[in-house]
């Protein structure tokens, strides 16, 4: 049996009406002072990596080691964290990373990658790290990755293989997902706009139409699993969690980046759909279960820290109401432990998986959600989570992942999506003026990429 202990600064947001939480609390959230600490923070977990794990892909915090993803680094976590160390003002650090990433980083590696987790850390890194510099090596580089992926949309539909051998091009892994075929246009079409190569950015879109293509024609929803070279269908549940949820992020940020009308559409199309089903008003609130996908009857009702991305999309499509509901429903979660799990039955209000992976999306929303509606109940919201994430998974060499949520018992791994998102998206919240929300789209691991065409 679990029992659910509130911390005293989220006890009170949760009881006031949100909203006046922050101006009822005894010393209003100071945006300064929070930014200062959250950056202290991304350089106690960046020393950390440095220490201990300098030549991997990441920290093994407990360990005091690091681990890497293939049989060479592809220098994951320095890639993931430039950008955030640019935009912490942590130029001489930085001018240091860039350097080391020029001299050491290749792709060519007889190995498999998997083309959506490379896309959206390596290529996406260096994509927005080009244009924070004007770098141009980092952009040749990034030419060269997305050469050497390119050959994952070699299949029969155009719907893209899962893996890829950087060196031979040979593909692999036909069951694959919406999540992994439909965010890739962010990165490939601006690799496509900052290089002249329009074949990035066709076959990415002609990718995401494909598989919008094979939504159920009745109720629009799309399934958690298919089958690249048939495009057939192997799973048709439907929710916004992981393995579907960047795809929907990914529509609506196409057409803000791209101009792109048919992106538009699909996203309307596809919001409307995950509203009509997915969405599920409780006595506890608003959350988004899952549902069949040919019928959109509801076959679970889990939430986690995963989904917890929606209120972002929401907000940034113009869906404030859900976006605002949807964020305290998340921020009941976080609360109830005092740190997100990876997956509560909402209707039990139980934990389902009790893992916390340092992940970022609830702080994503909180931050689109202050940017949209300027109220300071989402920098208090923010003030809370770092707190909380300093008290449980902060390590004396840099930060680490929960095994579970309730017993706060730490794992051994530092994602670099820590780095890249979460710290990142913190310190945007609390210093919004560090980079210009409008000018800009995030792609899924929070680089952001600006619209210089
Ligand atoms: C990141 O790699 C990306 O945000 C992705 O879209 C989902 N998973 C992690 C963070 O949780």
């Amino acid at each position: 049996m679990r029992t659910f202990i509130l911390s005293p600064a989220a006890l009170l947001l949760l009881m006031l009406p949100l909203g006046a939480a922050a101006q009822t609390s005894a010393s209003p959230p100071d945006r300064t002072t929070l930014a200062a600490k959250t950056k202290a923070e991304f350089i106690h977990a960046w020393e950390g990596y440095k220490k201990y794990a300098t030549g991997y892909d990441d920290l093994l915090p407990l360990s005091k080691t690091g681990k890497n993803w293939h049989a060479h680094t592809l220098m994951m976590t320095p890639i993931d964290s430039l950008d955030t160390m640019i935009l912490m003002g942590m130029k001489e650090e930085a001018d240091k990373t860039r350097a080391l990433i020029v001299r050491d980083l290749s792709f060519d590696q007889d190995f498999e990658v998997k083309n959506f987790e490379i896309t959206i850390r390596i290529l996406g890194g260096l994509l927005s790290s080009y244009q924070l510099t004007n770098d141009k090596r980092l952009l040749t580089l990034a030419d060269d990755l997305g050469t050497r992926l390119l050959p994952v949309f070699n299949s029969p539909t155009g719907l893209p293989y899962m893996f890829v051998n950087l060196k031979t091009g040979k593909t692999s892994g036909i069951e694959s997902n919406p999540a992994e075929i439909g965010t890739l246009i962010l990165e490939f079409g601006t690799l496509s706009k900052l290089t002249g190569k329009d074949v990035y950015f066709t076959k990415a879109k002609k990718a995401l139409v494909e598989l919008y293509k094979r939504r159920d024609p009745k109720t629009g929803l799309i399934g958690s699993s298919i089958n690249v070279e048939t495009g057939k269908w192997i799973s048709t549940s439907s929710h916004i969690g992981g393995g579907i949820d960047s795809y929907y992020e990914y529509l609506a940020k196409c057409e803000r980046l791209f101009a792109d009308a048919e992106c538009g559409a699909m996203s309307k199309d596809g919001l409307r759909a995950v509203n009509q089903y997915l969405a599920d008003e409780t006595p506890s609130g608003l959350w988004y279960g899952s549902s069949e996908m040919t019928t959109g009857a509801r076959t679970r009702t889990t939430y986690g820290s995963l989904q917890a991305f929606l209120p972002s999309v929401l907000a940034f499509t113009g869906d404030l109401d859900h976006a605002k509901r949807l964020q305290d429903s998340s921020f009941k979660m976080w609360s109830m432990n005092g740190i997100e799990p990876e997956s509560l039955d909402y209707k039990e209000m139980k934990i389902t998986r009790a893992g916390y992976e340092l992940r970022p999306e609830i702080i994503e929303s909180a931050y689109y959600l202050d940017r949209y509606t300027k109220d300071p109940k989402y920098v208090a919201m923010g003030e809370v989570m770092l707190n909380d994430l300093i008290k449980y998974c902060r390590t004396d060499t840099g930060y680490t992942i929960l095994k579970d949520v309730a017993t706060k018992e730490k794992g051994d791994f530092m994602h670099s999506f820590f780095l890249a998102e979460t710290l990142k998206y913190a310190y945007l919240l609390f210093n919004p003026d560090a980079l210009d929300f409008k000018g800009i789209v995030f792609n899924t691991e929070a680089h952001p990429l600006r619209k210089t065409w």
